[in-house]
């Protein structure tokens, strides 16, 4: 049974949907300079993107029409301080005041994330997260987004994925700004995401009353193949702890709620913990109060802590992961299980083949069933009282899927990238009638 006050949501992120025709003001990202070094697939640019810059209002109508009463989309951070830091863009500032104000009049709650993965170049410059400078910087970059738009917000994430900010970004390289850091050096770049984020909170808490303020992690999904105590301690361990610190869940999630670093990085690190300790995190626990957890998959685990390797019997998405619902249900218990927090799943979504077909439309089932599924979990995960406040489909639109560029589609709704015309999928009209069906008034 969802309650009133339950979000239905859709979610973006600025670096894939906004666009800029360089006309706007905005400061280069690392996602232009990555775009820029061709790393993209068949060399693609996020410059026109969806230009959902110009085309928000269709896009807000498209949404009111589906019925979600909020939207989670990223503020650029190049945008409203072009060089990251000083100068402000106020064609950006405008941008995101129109675009709430018309959510709110749709009855559609803005949900905004500060940092979805589009560094400025100028501050990536400067050693981007390696720079102890960077907590300044953030801090002045938040204080900003709280004085402009404070007084409309109630629900903010700092950072969505630090697994794919810290990781893909600064060890595997795979992701912008493409660094290679050995262990020492992205233990510095995450307790500077702390730092931020933790600063960020007492600025956002002074502007906003009941501030709803959470980080939206991703995982490797793990979920245990059956319910005795071996499994799930195994499954438990094995989704919240890796060798590498920066895909570990508890590296980033502990801080903000226990004020420290779980005990075995501080005993493979010792160096690390006499920095992480003189950072004092412990006075920013209590201002974290939901968790943003993003969902794609499942990964089966045995008694022994080995994945299953069902591989021959998976369903497949187009990035190649499996559809697996248990993923969520045991992500979202474990989760809740450890930080006590309420919690949005604020990314839950599916890239598949979509086709336009000869009628106009595109028939995407496959992404309809995926929805469908998940959103049974959502349903089962409530009637056993868990505390789970909103879920938000990934995507609204087709959009730029980062090194994939426009090959992947996400959206519930259609882009025809020549046209730039949107056209809502069957997932769409199946959503919708879900969200009609499920939403309560009382
Ligand atoms: C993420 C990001 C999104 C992606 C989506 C699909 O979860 O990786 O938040 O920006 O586009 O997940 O890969």
């Amino acid at each position: 049974m969802f309650k009133k006050e339950f979000l239905f949501g859709v979610s973006t992120a600025a670096a894939q949907v906004e666009g800029d025709d360089g006309t706007q003001g905005r400061g280069k990202s690392i996602w232009d300079t990555f775009c820029d070094e061709g790393r993209i697939y068949k060399n693609q640019t996020a410059k026109i993107s969806v230009d959902h810059y110009n085309r928000y209002e269709e896009d807000i109508n498209l949404m009111a029409d589906l019925g979600v009463n909020a939207y989670r989309f990223s503020t650029s951070w190049s945008r409203l301080l072009p060089e990251g830091i000083g100068a402000v863009n106020q064609k950006g500032i405008d941008f995101y005041n129109r675009l709430i104000d018309t959510l709110l009049k749709k009855n559609i709650q803005p949900i905004l994330t500060l940092y979805h993965w589009d560094l400025p170049q100028a501050l990536s410059e400067k050693g981007g997260f390696e720079n102890p400078d960077f907590v300044k910087w953030f801090t002045e970059y938040s204080a900003l987004v709280a004085d402009k738009y404070g007084d409309r917000l109630k629900t903010v994430i700092s950072f969505n994925e630090p697994i794919n900010i810290i990781n893909s970004g600064y060890k595997s390289g795979v992701f912008a700004p493409g660094k290679q850091l050995g262990d020492e050096g992205i233990l510095k770049c995450i307790l500077h995401m702390h730092k931020a984020h933790g600063e960020c909170s007492q600025i956002l808490r002074a502007k906003i009353k009941d501030l709803q303020l959470g980080l939206a992690v991703s995982t490797f999904e793990e979920y245990p193949v059956a319910t005795d105590e071996k499994t799930l301690a195994c499954a438990k361990k094995r989704f919240f702890e890796k060798d590498n610190p920066a895909e570990s869940v508890d590296v980033y999630l502990d801080p903000l709620y226990f004020g420290e670093y779980p005990k075995r990085i501080y005993e493979k690190y010792p160096a690390f913990q006499e920095v992480a300790e003189k950072a004092d995190l412990k006075k920013y626990v209590g201002n974290t109060n939901i968790i943003g957890y993003n969902n794609y998959s499942g990964m089966p685990i045995d008694s022994r802590g080995e994945e299953v390797k069902n591989y021959l019997l998976a369903e497949y998405t187009d990035m190649c992961g499996t559809v697996d619902p248990n993923g969520m249900y045991w992500g979202i218990k474990f989760l809740t299980e450890r930080y006590k927090s309420p919690l949005y799943i604020t990314e839950n979504g599916v890239a598949t083949q979509d086709w336009m077909f000869d009628d106009g439309k595109v028939h995407d089932v496959n992404r309809c069933e995926y929805l469908k599924r998940h959103l049974a979990v959502v349903s089962k995960l409530l009637e056993e009282k868990m505390d789970i406040r909103g879920y938000f489909v990934w995507s609204f639109t087709d959009n730029f899927e980062w090194i994939f560029g426009y090959s992947k589609r996400f959206g519930l709704v259609h882009i025809n990238y020549e046209t730039l015309k949107r056209t809502p999928k069957d997932s769409y009209y199946w959503y919708q009638e879900f969200i009609a069906k499920n939403k309560t008034t009382k």
